[in-house]
């Protein structure tokens, strides 16, 4: 390959999908093209990964900066930075406990060692408060998982591709992919004869248009049709006995509460007639394989975690699981959560809401309640990497002036963030294409990937990688030395020998003379194997030395499988040794279907579908009138956070990477826009309970009357750009309060807003002019 030409892989959304990067002389991306040779996306990619030169050469950080009095920023060096933000936490920590710090990300789509190495400060700092974008969608599906199959981080993939009877709720795959070679993939099931695509969305999305049955439910009312198809198949015998014989414990103590669900009213209340959920219920069980896909539209709505419960008994009780063409669970190269243990079990609560952890992670939702509040125990000091809390989680404005509440506060970016113009210190990271990194989102079954990318660019000056400034901190809090000689040595000799153990060896003598290093053993690592490697800005690499040890003494046999030779020590160093050298990613692990049952981490090996509390939330169903709670001045539900051609959460700050809806439109029913008397590209307020934005309205019948739909991924600062061309911060709108009662995650798929007619006079954007239609 020539010198030019590179391999790593796109960033903008979970899939991570290969690519090859073409760069000029001053490292500009002149043309990216799918990687032929990425085990999952075999050379696809979307629209998105063509523009990542906008990520890369966007207006970047290029100094460690700490705010003045007045507000504005001051030019500092790493190590005034660095000793000053240690001085302050050490301080903190020791006067109000490790418990008034938290830390917020970890990661985005593509850059995961942020999280990992974070983890040193999270222990330096003595606090397990994580707070992630993932515990504002996916932390009910893990809390739910916890108790079908056993710990809240077994996770399993959906066979899209494979299923005869598809079944997509809440996702938009053609739009926001989720899973790899989603738009191929979405066609392929539409075209095919002998298969069947069920999508359930309340508004009609490019894949709804591709669907065989389209059940646009109503906006929040997912949890009625999925009681109501689960009522039907057990009132009519359908479910799949044998299965649930075989591999399920509580079907006895589940079948009572739905056995009398009054079907009618409950498809009724759904919009969904019943007539098409027999249809669909005798699809599913007459299937020989049935897959789902779910994502925001039921994680972000109402009742969620009592959605990823039904969701999840929909494909279990019908039989549908861990069989080819059915969901299954995965292994993880590396676990992307924890499991978080139940209060009563002694798991950690905060402090002021008194939330606990979900995968051990807490949620965006109740941030600001425990820092913006004069309880003795807030949170006084907040470190954020990755994020951008202030435009990302719900309720800038509460976000915002949380920020100011702290007594410390600091964000690592590679720009100056909304968050980060609110903070006291922020620190300018590499971007993901300058230091290694790796995609964390390996969910494939049966055989496993992993990708390990190299740098491809040149770091900009005086910025770091997050490895490296988590360890000046922990080493400037004074829980570490500044390097480790020895260890060094050992390491350089282990890597001529790798096989002997010398590196291990040395570590656990060291460690029993330092047991307080034991939690930076990842850092001691950095600075002593990564530093042995042949590779430059290589962090991530002693992540990865420790991830593929582990890794092989849990899934030897499946390692063995793959190809890779040796066993025990061997096999790890050799599966360690293959990651560092391929550069497009490689399969890692090779399982049987029979094999995923191992899995399953209840010691009976079964899935236990009995969860007392939400058969009890399904028993009170009727009650939960979210309806009778929206104020009579806000008549619209508003999807606040569409994803569409050219979003990508907030990757993308330059508002030219879009190619087309540069404004981020506002799409409106006709018929309401008439009622209105609004036309394409006039000019509305919404107004929420939290706030107001302006925003230019798009006529179109994708959205049913009485709903609105924005994006998300719009209305972030830059230069050259003000509020016309750079799109509407959607999280104005939305409450910190609006969630889940369980999960905390946000209900940011319906918002309750009114829409007002303004006279906001703009230059039309000709580029703006047209959606177009998604490239296929
Ligand atoms: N282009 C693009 N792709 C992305 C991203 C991006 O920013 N841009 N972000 C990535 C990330 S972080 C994520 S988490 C995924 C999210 O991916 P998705 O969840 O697939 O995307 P969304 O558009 O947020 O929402 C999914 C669908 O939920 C529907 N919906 C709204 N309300 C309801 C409801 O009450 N019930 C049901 N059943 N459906 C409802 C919406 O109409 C929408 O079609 O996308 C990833 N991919
Ligand atoms: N209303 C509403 N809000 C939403 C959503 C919605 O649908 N509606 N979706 C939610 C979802 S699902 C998600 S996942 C979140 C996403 O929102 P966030 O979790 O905030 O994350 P990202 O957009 O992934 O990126 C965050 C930051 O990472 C920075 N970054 C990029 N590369 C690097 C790097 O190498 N190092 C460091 N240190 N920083 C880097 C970027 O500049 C950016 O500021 O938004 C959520 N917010
Ligand atoms: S699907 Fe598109 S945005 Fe997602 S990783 Fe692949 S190329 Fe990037
Ligand atoms: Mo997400």
């Amino acid at each position: 390959m020539s010198e030019n030409i590179q391999q790593t892989a796109c960033i903008i959304c979970n899939v991570n999908c290969g690519i090859l990067v073409h760069q000029d002389a001053d490292g500009n991306f002149t043309k990216i093209e799918g990687d032929k040779s990425h085990p999952t996306s075999k050379g696809y990619i979307c629209q998105k990964a063509t523009r990542l030169n906008y990520y890369q050469k966007q207006s970047r950080l290029t100094s460690p900066l700490k705010r003045t009095k007045d507000g504005s920023y001051q030019e500092i060096t790493w190590d005034v930075a660095i000793q000053e933000i240690a001085d302050k936490l050490v301080h903190i920590r020791n006067n109000y406990g490790g418990t008034s710090i938290a830390y917020a990300g970890g990661g985005a789509q593509g850059n995961h060692m942020g999280g990992v190495y974070g983890a040193m400060l999270r222990n330096a700092c003595e606090t397990p408060y994580l707070y992630a974008s993932l515990a504002q969608e996916k932390t009910g599906n893990f809390w739910v998982n916890g108790y079908l199959f056993g710990r809240q981080n077994t996770n399993y993939c959906e066979a899209v591709g494979e299923a005869e009877y598809v079944f997509i709720i809440g996702a938009n795959p053609i739009q926001a992919h989720g899973f790899p070679k989603a738009r191929p993939v979405i066609n392929e099931v539409s075209k095919n004869q002998n298969k069947t695509l069920v999508v359930v969305d309340p508004r009609r999305t490019d894949t709804a248009k591709k669907a065989d049955i389209f059940l646009q439910v109503k906006s929040g009312k997912d949890a009625f049709l999925l009681s109501a198809m689960l009522g039907y198949i057990i009132q009519n015998g359908l479910e799949d006995k044998e299965f649930i014989a075989k591999h399920t414990v509580g079907f006895d103590k589940i079948k009572p509460h739905f056995e009398n669900i009054p079907l009618k009213i409950y498809a009724e209340s759904s919009g969904i007639s019943l007539e098409q959920i027999k249809e669909v219920c005798e699809g599913i069980a007459k299937a020989k394989t049935f897959a789902v896909r779910s994502d925001l539209g039921i994680e972000q709505s109402h009742n969620s975690t009592l959605n990823s419960y039904l969701v999840r008994l929909l494909f279990l009780i019908t039989g549908h699981f861990g069989r080819e063409g059915t969901n299954c669970l995965h292994n993880l190269f590396f676990p992307l959560v924890g499991h978080s243990k139940e209060p009563e079990e002694g798991g950690p609560v905060t402090q002021v809401t008194g939330m606990k952890g979900i995968g051990k992670l807490f949620p965006p939702n109740i941030l600001p309640l425990e820092i913006d509040t004069d309880h003795p125990k807030r949170i006084r000091a907040l470190i954020v990497d990755s994020a951008n809390p202030v435009a990302t989680y719900a309720n800038t404005n509460a976000q915002r002036e949380a920020m100011k509440k702290l007594d410390l506060s600091v964000v690592i970016d590679v720009a100056m963030t909304e968050t980060a113009q609110e903070v006291d210190y922020v620190l300018p990271a590499q971007s993901q294409f300058e230091k290694m990194e790796a995609t964390f989102f390996n969910l494939e079954f049966p055989n496993n990937f992993f990708h390990l990318r190299h740098p491809i660019s040149t770091p900009l000056p005086n910025t770091l990688d997050e490895p490296e400034i988590y360890h000046r901190l922990v080493t400037a809090m004074g829980e570490l030395p500044n390097s480790f000689p020895v260890l060094a040595f050992m390491a350089r000799l282990d890597r001529m020998m790798p096989n002997l153990k010398i590196l291990p060896m040395a570590l656990a003598v060291t460690l029993k003379f330092k047991p307080k290093w034991k939690k930076y053993q990842l850092l001691i690592l950095k600075e002593t194997l990564a530093k042995a490697l042949p590779f430059k800005r290589a962090a991530a690499a002693a992540f990865v030395w420790v991830a593929s040890h582990i890794f092989v003494t849990k899934y030897q046999k499946q390692v063995q499988r793959a190809g890779f030779k040796g066993k025990g020590y061997a096999l790890g160093e050799n599966l360690f040794k293959k990651i560092l050298e391929s550069k497009s990613g490689l399969i890692i692990s090779k399982h049987t279907y029979e094999e995923s049952w191992e899995l399953v981490r209840h010691k009976d090996k079964k899935i236990h579908l009995e969860i007392p509390e939400m058969l009890n939330w399904l028993d009170k169903l009727p009650e939960s009138k979210e309806e009778a709670k929206r104020p009579k001045k806000y008549p619209f539900t508003l999807l606040a956070g569409e994803r569409r051609q050219y979003n990508g959460n907030a990757l993308f700050r330059n508002p030219e990477w879009r190619k087309n809806d540069v404004e981020g439109v506002l799409k409106i029913n006709p018929e309401d826009a008439k009622e209105f008397g609004v036309e394409n590209r006039d000019w509305v307020q919404l107004t929420s309970r939290t706030g107001h934005l302006k925003i230019q309205v798009w006529l179109t019948d994708e959205v049913p009357q009485g709903m609105l739909s924005m994006p998300h991924g719009y209305g972030f600062t830059y230069p050259g750009h003000d509020e016309k061309t750079m799109g509407a911060l959607v999280n104005v709108l939305t409450s910190t309060e609006d969630c889940d009662p369980l999960a905390k995650t946000p209900y940011h798929k319906n918002v309750y807003v009114k829409l007002e007619k303004i006279d906001f006079v703009q230059e039309l954007s000709k580029k703006g002019d047209k959606i177009a239609e998604p490239a296929i």
